[in-house]
């Protein structure tokens, strides 16, 4: 091994789910030399961002676990989000991190000079580093709807990721925008509040896979403590559903499609027996395929609409005044607060950090005809780069602790290759990442989520930004590293007697 390559330095913009899971993987990696940069003051992330009533995980908890880290108390099958915060504070203190990072430091700046990453923090803090790692997740931007008037609300107004506490609810006119993930958690806690009158505005009906909360006793907890085997149990089923749920949106093999119109059959049953009223349910059926936008999973939603105090808005929203919304057909729906859960920039990536790579490339001047990275990580100009959950790395609803892991495991393998002077340095080719996309592209027009919804898991181009295949094509490809598809492989190192290997992660 190259001896001035043994300590690389690695800076981690972000510490959540991501970043953290990260940057432990570098230290059992033996990378001990990390600095992780927090814009906020606490770890967790999304989960530290979205506190509206109701958080909770779509994924199973132990299935949105680190592989490393399995916790034999989570409350409840599906995890509220605070206590998913908390766990990711007792990893990151288990693993003491806190010597690595800098808290209130948002990055700003990162240019590729003199053969190393320089990072600027709004601080006007310096950092340096060998490699550098965005882990910012790609849900934290949130989306505001483009509605005119909206800025002429008069009561208190929030996106569901910035959710204000210190409005009080009860008694109040609510209107809640969109109907997604967030929405069908936050609608059914707004719906039991004393004396409120909720206003759902629905702009397209969704796909809602029924599922059951069940918590956990104490008697469970003991249990897993006793015999981890039962958490991995628990783990590997929950992740076996979801990969086959997965593989039933990209497989064109006649099981999977057989699966795919199953879990559809499933979910219009559901539906069917949980809303009694026809017109009720004719609006809460969804006219696009099954899986188009991210499946929502969740238990409560329907049951909640069905209450006295649940109203559902179909019509279009034409503008917003300021004591409520009125829709196309000109009715005025009054409202005191008003709740857009809207998603999220799902683009943006690690934007707005300016990030420039070998000979001033920036990373928009590279995305400017098509937002792509080779195996969704690494991008030609930006070499020591790692971008983490980058384009095309949602596997389905595949859980994606699951997948950053992977990835931590790949970059790890190139850092190795890099630290033996197999490679000058980590930069891929460009020739490798058009030769990769085209094999993708070619899958993804053929995936569920290019059928002719509108959802966030779509490019500029209406492209899917998800990986078209089974979570097992995906391992596959992540476990080893193609060194010809990159720069500058050294020709010492080709000649060495000691040959490096890519060992299995
Ligand atoms: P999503 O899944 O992007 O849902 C956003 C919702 O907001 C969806 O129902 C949208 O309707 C609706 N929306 C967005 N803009 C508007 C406007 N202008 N008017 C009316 N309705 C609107 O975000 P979530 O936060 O629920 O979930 C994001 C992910 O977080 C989720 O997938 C999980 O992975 C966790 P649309 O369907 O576009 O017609």
């Amino acid at each position: 091994m190259n001896t001035q390559r043994q300590n690389p330095s690695v800076v981690i913009i972000g510490a959540g789910m991501t970043g953290i899971g990260l940057a432990i993987k570098l230290k059992l990696a033996g990378i001990n030399n990390i600095t992780l940069l927090e814009k906020a003051g606490s770890v967790g992330g999304t989960w530290r961002e979205n506190t509206y009533p109701g958080v909770a995980c779509d994924v199973p908890s132990h299935a949105y676990t680190y592989s490393f880290a399995p916790n034999p108390d989570w409350s409840s099958f599906f995890a509220p989000g605070h206590e998913i915060c908390a766990y990711f504070q007792s990893v990151f203190d288990r693993y003491a991190l806190a010597k690595h990072t800098y808290f209130n430091e948002e990055v700003t700046r990162c240019h590729y000079e003199r053969g190393r990453w320089q990072v600027e923090t709004a601080n006007d803090k310096h950092f340096e580093a060998d490699f550098l790692f965005s882990a910012t997740g790609f849900l934290h931007r949130p989306k505001y709807p483009e509605i005119p008037g909206l800025e002429n609300f008069a009561g208190p107004k929030m996106h569901s990721a910035r959710w204000d506490h210190s409005v009080e609810l009860k008694g109040k006119k609510i209107g809640v925008i969109g109907t997604g993930s967030s929405a069908t958690q936050i609608i059914p806690e707004l719906i039991d509040t004393e004396n409120t009158q909720v206003s759902v505005f629905q702009r397209t009906a969704q796909w809602i896979v029924h599922t059951d909360n069940k918590p956990y006793s104490e008697s469970d907890k003991a249990k897993f403590r006793a015999k981890p085997s039962r958490i991995e149990r628990v783990k590997n089923l929950s992740l076996y559903v979801f990969e086959q749920g997965t593989t039933a949106l990209t497989s064109q093999s006649l099981f999977y499609r057989t699966m795919h119109k199953l879990f559809a059959w499933n979910a219009v049953r559901h539906l069917k027996q949980k809303v009694k009223d026809p017109e009720l349910r004719k609006k809460l059926t969804p006219d696009y395929t099954f899986g188009c936008k991210r499946v929502v999973m969740n238990g409560r939603f329907y049951d909640a609409m069905q209450k006295p105090n649940a109203h559902l808005v179909t019509e279009k929203i034409a503008k917003v005044v300021p004591n409520g919304i009125v829709t196309a057909d000109g009715q005025h729906h009054e409202l005191d607060i008003l709740v857009m859960a809207t998603g999220f920039d799902s683009t943006a990536f690690m934007r707005p950090i300016s990030l420039e790579g070998r000979d001033g490339i920036t990373i928009n001047d590279v995305w400017r005809k098509k937002m792509v990275a080779y195996r969704s990580m690494c991008l030609p100009g930006f070499p020591n780069f790692f971008l983490t959950l980058g384009p095309n790395s949602p596997v389905g609803n595949y859980s994606v602790i699951a997948i950053s892991e992977k990835q931590a495991d790949y970059a790890i393998q190139l850092i190795n290759a890099w630290q033996s002077g197999t490679l000058e340095t980590v930069e891929v080719k460009r020739s490798a990442l058009d030769s990769w996309y085209a094999k993708l592209k070619g899958k993804l027009s053929h995936t569920i989520w290019a059928s002719g919804c509108q959802s966030w898991y779509l490019d500029a181009d209406g492209d899917p930004l998800t990986w078209p295949d089974s979570w097992k094509a995906w391992t596959r490809m992540m476990k080893t590293c193609n060194l010809d598809d990159f720069e500058h492989v050294s020709v010492q190192a080709q000649n060495d007697t000691e040959t490096y290997s890519l060992a299995e992660s």
